[in-house]
């Protein structure tokens, strides 16, 4: 589901389901389009068979940086992507990629040199097709409101980032919601799971966007492929590690 005013992009949702849940979930995703503060120019829904088996995968264990600046979670973000194996130069890049005005999908960056290796400048590339088994979600729900992390951008940003990281050449994801209202961002990678980081931008800011960081030399179009066709179900929720301090 995709909710646009005036071409401006205000809310998308996806999800794989059972042919019996297919209607229920359209419905769900229409009346929360409907519920946005801004009123929809347009709903857009698409309905599509899975050619493919989906591969089935397990969220990333969560855990939340909370820093008190900008600056104090932009150094940390710099720890856990540095960690995960990315350059200087490459940081850097990301977030120029994030300045506005956003990309719907993501920046392929090269994790060592930071050059750009999609060539959709403007559009990036979308992390799709993916879902979450009915038991894993209620269980992934569950574990995250016992740590107080309710909001839906928490919980799909978790299984965009889960199929992301399951893609064997790319080394890390760094996020930065593009909503002005939500400043909380994440890094996440297989080494360090799913990091939330607080105040990642500062508040009101329409920055925001994605970078995937592929290792050298990763098969750029197969890495397209798999993010943008591949289907992927996340069938078990990852560990709740807490608050972490990285500094
Ligand atoms: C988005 O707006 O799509 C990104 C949301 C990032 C969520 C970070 C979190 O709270 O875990």
């Amino acid at each position: 589901m995709r909710a646009e005013k005036d071409g401006l992009h205000l809310s998308g949702a996806e999800g794989i389901f059972g042919a019996k849940d297919v209607q229920g979930a359209a419905s769900a995703m229409v009346e929360r389009a409907m519920r946005l503060k801004t009123r929809p120019g347009g709903i857009y829904l698409s309905i599509e068979p899975i050619p493919l088996k989906p591969k089935m995968i397990s969220a990333l264990p969560v855990s939340t940086v909370k820093s008190a600046s900008v600056a104090d979670a932009r150094s940390a973000a710099e720890v856990f992507l540095k960690d995960a194996g990315i350059s200087s130069r490459a940081i850097r890049a990301a977030l120029a990629a994030i300045r506005p005005p956003a990309m719907r999908g993501a920046a392929l960056l090269c994790a060592e040199t930071g050059r750009r290796l999609d060539t959709s400048k403007k559009r990036g590339v979308r992390a799709s097709v993916f879902g979450i088994t009915p038991g894993a979600q209620k269980t992934l729900q569950k574990k995250l409101a016992g740590c107080g992390i309710t909001h839906r951008r928490a919980f799909e940003a978790m299984l965009l980032a889960a199929k992301v990281a399951s893609c064997p050449f790319i080394l890390a994801e760094f996020c930065v919601s593009d909503d002005p209202e939500y400043a909380t961002g994440y890094v996440s990678s297989r080494k360090n799971g799913y990091v939330r980081i607080e105040n990642l931008k500062p508040k009101k800011s329409p920055e925001g966007g994605r970078a995937f960081f592929l290792e050298k030399d990763a098969p750029v179009e197969a890495v397209i492929d798999y993010l943008e066709r591949e289907p992927v179900i996340i069938s078990r929720a990852g560990r709740m590690r807490g608050e972490i301090c990285p500094l």
